[in-house]
């Protein structure tokens, strides 16, 4: 991630879908911040989850190794590293092995037919390959596994200042929930690992997933739409000074860098569009008792001139429909030119709830970077009086 989007807390990712591991490195965050192992790892097993996920997910069960960073249950100050092992490496050792190799397995494997949708023909092109298998490893939405993990650290410091991130289904297809879902709501279906796709209206879901089952049923895909909510959010974050530093933007490419990702809604960005400004934008009152502004509706989605104003931070990813098809779209082939069909190997066929789980990690970057700017320090006691002293001026405005 460029260094403009994420300036305090920086990361970044490596490794191949079937290769050995994924791993992040994650610097930036201050020292004295209690680590949650257990907490990573049941961020880890929230991606792993939702109805229409494909066969990889029962091989895998991925977990935080702490290599660096973290010492006695905190982190040091130090750069933080993760490793995630992917147990599918024992079935790809020999055909994606790190050394050269003649091996059949290999060359068995080579991808010249790419899907499209994917990134298969682009980068190969751009990268020179008649194989897309090189391409397709790091492309895939496996990538999103180190991001949660990353992510998970985000959120541990952000929970030290109240702030909670949380996601939920909104639309698969176009079967969608109608009603706005309250932070309860959400809350309380984050934490039941058994929703089959998070969203929080049973009767919606059960559409939704006759939706997915129909997908199966006919070697089809299906997207949809999931939304982050990020409660109790100081106002204050980000700025309206300068393009890059407002946190609109920021959380609109971090969102929009998830795999499939193909538009990012703030608030009620889509409707504001074709409604007059009366009906827009959020009223604004003062509660003399409680010392404290107040809105009337958050469709600003607690985001104003780049810049967070207190209300919960609202925003949607669209998902288009992935792009590995049990039956193919066709296409050409990248060595011959000849007209064959996609490749096919084994794939999910609805990712929206796991697509909400990689969205929290990033808008909780995002986040966490944005209150390390504000509030910064090399401690955490030391962000905490400032975080503090800051509360004090907001409250004594
Ligand atoms: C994924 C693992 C992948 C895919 C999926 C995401 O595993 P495999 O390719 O071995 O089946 O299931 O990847 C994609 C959606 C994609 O387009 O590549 C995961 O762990 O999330």
């Amino acid at each position: 991630m460029a260094d403009t989007l994420v300036n305090m807390l920086r990361f970044y990712t490596a490794g191949e879908s079937h290769g050995q591991a994924l791993l992040t490195f994650l610097s930036g965050l201050p020292a004295g911040l209690r680590v949650d192992l257990e907490f990573v790892n049941h961020e880890l097993h929230r991606r792993q989850l939702g109805y229409g996920r494909g066969g990889r997910q029962k091989i895998e069960k991925d977990r935080a190794d702490v290599f660096a960073g973290v010492r006695h249950g905190q982190t040091i100050g130090a750069p933080i590293a993760v490793r995630i092992e992917n147990r599918d490496w024992a079935n790809w050792e020999k055909i994606l092995s790190v050394e050269a190799t003649d091996a059949p397995e290999a060359a068995s494997r080579k991808l010249v037919a790419p899907r499209p949708g994917h990134a298969d023909l682009a980068g190969s092109q751009k990268f020179n390959f008649h194989d897309a298998r090189y391409v397709l490893e790091r492309a895939s939405a496996r990538e999103t596994a180190a991001r949660v993990a990353a992510g998970a650290f985000a959120k541990m410091l952000l929970r030290e200042f109240g702030t909670e991130i949380a996601s939920h289904t909104i639309q698969v297809r176009n079967v969608r929930l109608e009603r706005a879902a309250t932070w309860d709501e959400i809350r309380a279906v984050n934490a039941d690992i058994d929703s089959p796709l998070r969203c929080v209206d049973p009767t919606v879901q059960d559409k939704m997933m006759s939706e997915v089952d129909a997908a199966l049923k006919a070697g089809d895909t299906v997207g949809g739409m999931f939304e982050i909510v990020a409660h109790k959010v100081p106002v204050g974050l980000g700025s309206h000074a300068q393009w890059d530093e407002k946190l609109d933007g920021k959380l609109a490419q971090a969102l929009m860098s998830v795999q499939a990702v193909k538009a990012v809604e703030i608030g009620a960005g889509i409707l504001a569009a074709g409604s007059f400004g009366s009906a827009v934008q959020d009223e604004i009152s003062y509660d003399k008792s409680a010392r404290k502004f107040l809105r009337a509706s958050n469709r600003a989605g607690g985001l104003e001139g780049g810049i967070t104003n207190g209300e919960d931070v609202v925003i949607r990813g669209f998902l288009k429909p992935i792009s590995t098809l049990r039956k193919p779209l066709g296409t050409a082939d990248m060595v011959t030119k000849e007209p064959v069909q996609a490749a096919y190997e084994r794939s999910d066929w609805c990712v929206v709830p796991a697509g909400g789980v990689a969205g929290e990690a990033m808008v909780a970057l995002v986040l966490a970077d944005a209150f390390l700017q504000k509030f910064g320090g090399d401690s955490l006691a030391e962000m905490r009086r400032n975080f503090e002293s800051y509360a004090k001026q907001i409250d004594e405005f």
